[in-house]
């Protein structure tokens, strides 16, 4: 029995699974030192076939049903349900999870902004007002001759319809392009508010309800729009109000950013009030004196995850790995707290975390893990919290009794290309535009855009579909973008500098070489894609496009997706017109009439549709054939012949 066990746990390669060195490192020390992580629950647990392909029910009492993949109208559920009900409605329920996850994070933004403007929360302030004027505008609200505090409590009152309106169309459905917003009304998916259609979501997927997946996949359009266009764009607009709008800054990422010498502490999660906090407390005279006291040089703030992510772009704090490596950092010794809020959190971190010491404090009234130690983070006394994390922290660091391993990799980056800095670094401050982004598209020296995003995945081999992926789209002229867990993949494998230019094909090698921009851009957070949403509004807005964001020659992809705001996230590029393609698996029955509504009735629609392919170069495939339709639909195809630049081109380019 006991051999059994150290097999099950020892059974992986480290180098098969991740091709993050820090990862595979920590991997080896967890197996000396008897430590399990996901990478090896991952592999004893072998995927159940039938659910990996949504062929099971289990939404009333009288299943679980299990219908039979590879005959799938072979036979149906007891209630009668086929097989297109049973995958639409499970589709529909990640939609809704995922949805729902990020619109509760942009409503508790909204809280605190709406608290902070009544003078109620003091610790926070309006950090970037030309933002808070330019959101504002952009839904109909003057600003002329009104005071900071005015603007910011109408915005308040009307971003609040985002979640609760019940007829109508959401705010940010003023920055849709028409003609998109027309195939949105066309087909009844403009979405009211994210708590009606999840409501509506969750109650039409229930045994006896909504039995054709094609009115099922409506309403979950209209969820997943909600989210894109509505949760996440709060979320997103706020957070920028309040914190600041990122701007490209070099960053440090990989394990390598821990110290030996200093009391580290990683913040985990996704909401950025903790983060912010936490950077008040790490420098608060006390606290560094008792540091210091107890031996330590300093206090090293770090991030993981999409909170690592947020406070990367805004403050340039070193970023310690994406979601598979949360578990393998603590096993370093060398964290002293690991601090997390929601989101993405695995409850295998009590397990390891127990076993080097370290306290594994949640701070969020919505999610305790047991095991864990709790400390409520009250909005109205923020420091009371990251205090007492710096000082459970330093305890740990006194009582450090284990042996340190720390990872040497430490890689830079430049990230924090907020969809307003793309337009001014392209269009220069004179006339920051999107127009010289579009002008190198029709000109055929960017052939289109990608963004490449989401988490990682332990079921695949670590960071590595992201950066092969990547590296094939850029080198074949794909400008792309990303965020979440993705971009940490590529600043490890150092495709985040302006020196990675190299890799690319020659026309958008020449375009980041004027610049002087990386042509990969990491922009933030995966509530951050509501930034690539505006980007491409945007570029559909500026002309020369097409008239609606299914015309223009973008693509998106997931290449290591595992969390249902994966799903909803695709799902709201799907209905927003973009070819989104995922990796690891797809929760579909091939050759079955939701499939081929996902996979292509919805273009035909005027959305956008679902691809899928676990093969990076595939994938890579996928999307530039796709993005050469649309070049060819535009009548763009043929100026991809190459273009040199004159002296003209290039003053067009440069930043002023
Ligand atoms: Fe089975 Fe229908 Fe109940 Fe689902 S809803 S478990 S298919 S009987
Ligand atoms: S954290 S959702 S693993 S990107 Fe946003 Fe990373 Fe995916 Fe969580």
């Amino acid at each position: 029995m006991e051999k059994e066990k150290k097999e099950k746990r020892d059974g992986i390669d480290p180098k098969a699974v991740t091709i993050c060195d820090a990862t595979a490192q920590m991997l080896e020390k967890a197996k000396r030192d008897g430590v399990e992580t996901a990478f090896q629950r991952a592999a004893n647990m072998k995927a159940c076939p039938i659910g990996a392909d949504s062929a099971c029910c289990k939404h009333c009492g009288m299943g679980p049903c299990r219908l039979n993949s590879k005959d799938p109208y072979g036979k149906v559920g007891v209630c009668g349900a086929t097989i297109d009900t049973i995958m639409a409605r499970n589709f529909a329920r990640m939609v809704a999870t995922g949805s729902a996850c990020h619109s509760d994070h942009g409503m508790s933004m909204l809280d605190l902004f709406r608290e902070v403007v009544k003078g109620n929360i003091k610790d926070y302030q309006i950090k970037d007002t030309l933002k808070l004027e330019a959101v504002a505008e952009s839904i109909g609200i003057a600003t002329e001759g009104r005071t900071t505090e005015e603007i910011a409590l109408e915005l308040c009152d009307e971003l609040e319809k985002t979640y609760t309106q019940v007829e109508g169309e959401i705010p940010f459905a003023k920055r849709v392009p028409e003609k998109t917003l027309e195939t949105w009304r066309k087909h009844g998916v403009v979405p009211r508010g994210a708590m009606r259609e999840v409501m509506e979501m969750m109650a039409r997927s229930h045994i006896g309800m909504d039995q054709d997946y094609t009115n099922i996949v409506k309403q979950c359009s209209r969820t997943a729009l909600a989210d894109g266009w509505g949760g996440s764009m709060v979320a997103t607009e706020i957070g920028d109000i309040l914190f600041g709008t990122p701007s490209p800054i070099s960053i440090e990422v990989n394990m390598g950013v821990l110290k030996a010498d200093q009391v580290n502490i990683i913040i985990h999660g996704h909401e950025p009030n903790l983060f912010e906090s936490m950077c008040e407390s790490v420098n608060e005279p006390t606290l560094v004196e008792a540091a210091k006291k107890a031996g330590a040089k300093g206090i090293n703030l770090v991030g993981m995850c999409c909170s690592g992510a947020e406070m990367l772009v805004r403050h340039g704090i070193p970023h310690a790995g994406n979601f598979s490596s949360t578990e393998e950092i603590l096993v370093t010794g060398a964290v002293d707290a690991m601090a997390v809020d929601i989101q993405c959190i695995k409850q295998g971190l009590v397990s390891v975390a127990a076993c080097y010491n370290t306290p594994l404090i949640t701070t969020d009234a919505r999610c305790h893990i047991e095991g864990a130690m709790h400390i409520d983070f009250d909005l109205f006394n923020p420091k009371k919290c990251t205090d007492e994390i710096v000082i459970k922290a330093i305890t740990r660091f006194q009582n450090r009794n284990l042996p340190i391993e720390i990872p040497q990799q430490r890689n830079i980056g430049v990230h924090g290309f907020s969809h307003e800095y793309i337009q001014y670094m392209l269009g220069g401050s004179f006339r920051s535009s999107y127009t010289p982004l579009n002008e190198n598209i029709i000109n055929g020296r960017i052939r289109g855009v990608a963004g490449v995003v989401g988490c990682t995945n332990p079921r695949v081999k670590q960071d590595f579909v992201h950066v092969e992926l990547v590296k094939e789209l850029i080198k074949n002229d794909v400008l792309v973008v990303q965020t979440g867990c993705s971009q940490i993949a590529l600043a490890k494998a150092g495709l985040t500098t302006p020196e990675s230019a190299v890799l690319a094909g020659p026309g958008l090698r020449e375009v980041c070489e004027t610049v002087g921009m990386p042509p990969v851009l990491g922009i933030g957070s995966c509530v951050d894609n509501s930034r690539i949403l505006i980007a491409c509004a945007e570029m559909v807005k500026t002309g020369g496009l097409g008239s609606s964001m299914a015309d223009l020659p973008v693509a998106g992809a997931a290449p290591e997706w595992m969390s249902e705001k994966a799903i909803a996230i695709g799902h709201y590029f799907v209905a927003s017109g973009v070819f989104t393609v995922f990796g690891v698996t797809f929760p579909i029955v091939e050759n079955t009439k939701f499939h081929q509504l996902l996979f292509d009735e919805l273009e035909k629609q005027g959305f956008g549709k679902w691809g899928f392919s676990a093969d990076p170069y595939e994938m890579a495939r996928l999307m530039i054939e796709h993005i050469d339709k649309k070049r060819k639909a535009l009548s763009i195809d043929k100026a991809r012949e190459r273009v040199l630049m004159d002296m003209a081109d290039r003053q067009k380019l440069e930043v002023a």
